[in-house]
């Protein structure tokens, strides 16, 4: 299924900490966490990173708002991401916080090697600012909104400063040919036209502000001023694996995962940054990352109201809502498999959540559990049979779903395993029919050690998705798996655990409560 063990390195964008963890940064991190648990399962060497970033005029704006001083609040804000994170089982190798001493010794560094180069340089900036997305509108774009945010609608303001400026201009020529030579660069490929038509015209970038009220990393040399936050931000990818340990991530070509908001940062000046750093001395490895993945948003379902059992999906006690409701297996199965992570947006509907709760997992995965190691009970009192002549083995093929972000396919192809070669094959061979033979048992027995055979193949495809639960099967058939993902996230066991044949007739085989009790939507 796999070639060679790789090296893979996944990131998130890291979430302002201007205030609590929402659906919609857990959505991105979760993605993540999926991919990230496969590659390890595959083998691959593999670093998930995510985290906050704090130097933004937005945290010191709310923090006053609430009475408290901007360390504090981004601590506690800081905190509860993290909270959160560990609360939805997120196994990231580590986690970011830009006001690490790391992180702004290393941006420091970085800023100030690209000043010496004449790649950053002093300057006046005047323009039109977005105060909410604390970012320059370039003039053509600003009068194309009628001079208004994107994305809140306020009015632009004109904006003068002193400021340092990275040459993004002098890159435009080397970005576009990395994007003709690249195609896959940034996915999917309707994003990618967007952004090399707004490269084309791409001018030098103001990446330092005037006094931030002492909050934000001072630009080496001149301590009036502060790293941009945005360049602060992106530079994580790069400080958190630049370390003698953690380097090869990075030069394996790091996948971020982002959504449309932010992809000009990621797709031009984030590239052009790392080409202008590899020129310099002492740099030469660091290379672009393989690929910027960037997904749509979640939108609250038109025409309805908020729902009554998920509430607002977006706020941050709708993370609860839905873990009390349908279980944290639950909640990372949905955003995962019926997100926006193509070109459309997807609306977060509590029906369509439920619908696919009792579809795929308490119809499929649960039922078909609770039917087979209940005949295992009923016939052969809780101990695995003996597998006859009739043993079925099959083979999956999963097409590198991940690698292509397509996580619905990737959850299919364990559903597929359960729908044919148990349900189906159940419903063709009918063990409870032939049961009422006695001198048939042998027969039966084949069917049901096939059956549990092809529940173990279905549970390692759909692990990244649901854990907990497979977790809790492969206890009941004796598998000993989940120590071994409690040890290094089951690395490298993914050939050996889909070989068919792992189940040990004489095992014994535990009933256990539902996996997945059906999902009755109260009445409203
Ligand atoms: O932009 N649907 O942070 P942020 C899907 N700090 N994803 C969503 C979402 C939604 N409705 N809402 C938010 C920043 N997200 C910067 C990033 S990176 C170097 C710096 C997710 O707190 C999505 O991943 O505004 C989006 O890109 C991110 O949260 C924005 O988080």
């Amino acid at each position: 299924m796999s070639d060679a063990p790789d090296t893979f390195y996944v990131t998130t964008p890291i979430y302002y900490v201007n205030d609590k963890p929402h659906l919609g940064h857990v959505y991105t991190t979760m993605v993540a966490d999926v991919v990230a648990r496969y590659h390890r399962l595959r083998g691959d060497d593999t670093f998930f990173l995510t985290g906050v970033d704090e130097h933004s005029a937005k945290v010191v704006d709310k923090a006053a708002e609430m009475g408290l001083s901007t360390e504090d609040w981004a601590e506690q804000n800081a905190g509860a991401f993290k909270a959160t994170f560990e609360k939805l089982e997120m196994t990231h190798d580590d986690f970011v916080r830009t006001s690490s001493d790391h992180h702004k010794a290393k941006v420091t560094e970085y800023v100030a090697a690209l000043l010496k180069s004449g790649e950053v340089y002093e300057g006046e900036y005047a323009g039109w600012y977005d105060a909410g997305q604390e970012e320059y509108v370039p003039e053509n774009k600003a009068k194309e909104l009628d001079y208004k945010s994107e994305v809140n609608g306020k009015p632009l303001v004109k904006k003068t400063e002193k400021n340092y400026f990275f040459r993004l201009s002098n890159h435009v020529p080397a970005l576009l040919e990395h994007f003709e030579a690249n195609p896959g660069f940034v996915q999917p490929a309707a994003r990618r036209n967007e952004i090399i038509n707004r490269i084309k015209d791409a001018e030098d970038i103001p990446i330092s502000r005037t006094g931030t009220s002492g909050w934000g990393i001072p630009v080496p040399g001149d301590p009036e001023q502060s790293i941009y936050v945005w360049i602060d931000a992106l530079f994580n990818y790069l400080t958190y694996v630049d370390t003698p340990e953690r380097r090869h991530y990075w030069q394996s070509g790091a996948v971020h995962l982002i959504a449309k908001d932010i992809l000009w940062f990621h797709a031009s000046v984030w590239p052009a940054m790392l080409m202008a750093l590899a020129k310099i001395d002492g740099y030469g490895w660091v290379n672009l990352p393989k690929m910027v993945y960037t997904h749509s948003y979640w939108i609250s379902e038109s025409g309805e109201k908020m729902s009554k059992s998920l509430g607002n999906f977006l706020d941050p006690e709708a993370i609860d809502r839905a873990v009390d409701t349908f279980g944290l297996d639950a909640l990372r199965y949905f955003l995962a498999t019926r997100g926006p992570l193509g070109t459309t947006d997807s609306a977060f509907s509590a029906d369509l959540f439920a619908e696919t709760y009792n579809a795929d997992l308490a119809n499929t995965f649960g039922n078909s559990a609770s039917r087979v190691t209940n005949m295992i009970g009923k016939y052969f009192g809780g101990v695995l049979p003996e597998v006859g002549d009739g043993g079925k083995p099959f083979a999956v093929a999963d097409d590198a779903l991940f690698d292509h972000l397509k996580l619905e396919g990737a959850a299919q192809l364990g559903l597929r395993v359960v729908r044919e070669q148990v349900d189906g094959y159940i419903e063709a061979t009918r063990p409870f029919t032939i049961a009422k033979e006695p001198e048939r048992m042998g027969e039966v027995g084949t069917i049901l050690y096939n059956c549990a055979e092809a529940l173990r193949i279905a549970s390692v495809l759909l692990w990244p998705f649901i854990p907990d639960a497979c977790e809790a099967f492969w206890e009941r058939i004796g598998c000993d798996y989940a120590a071994q993902m409690k040890a290094d996230g089951g690395k490298g066991k993914l050939d050996e655990w889909l070989a068919w044949g792992q189940l040990k007739p004489g095992t014994p085989i535990e009933k256990g409560d539902a996996l997945f009790p059906r999902y009755v939507a109260e009445k409203k």
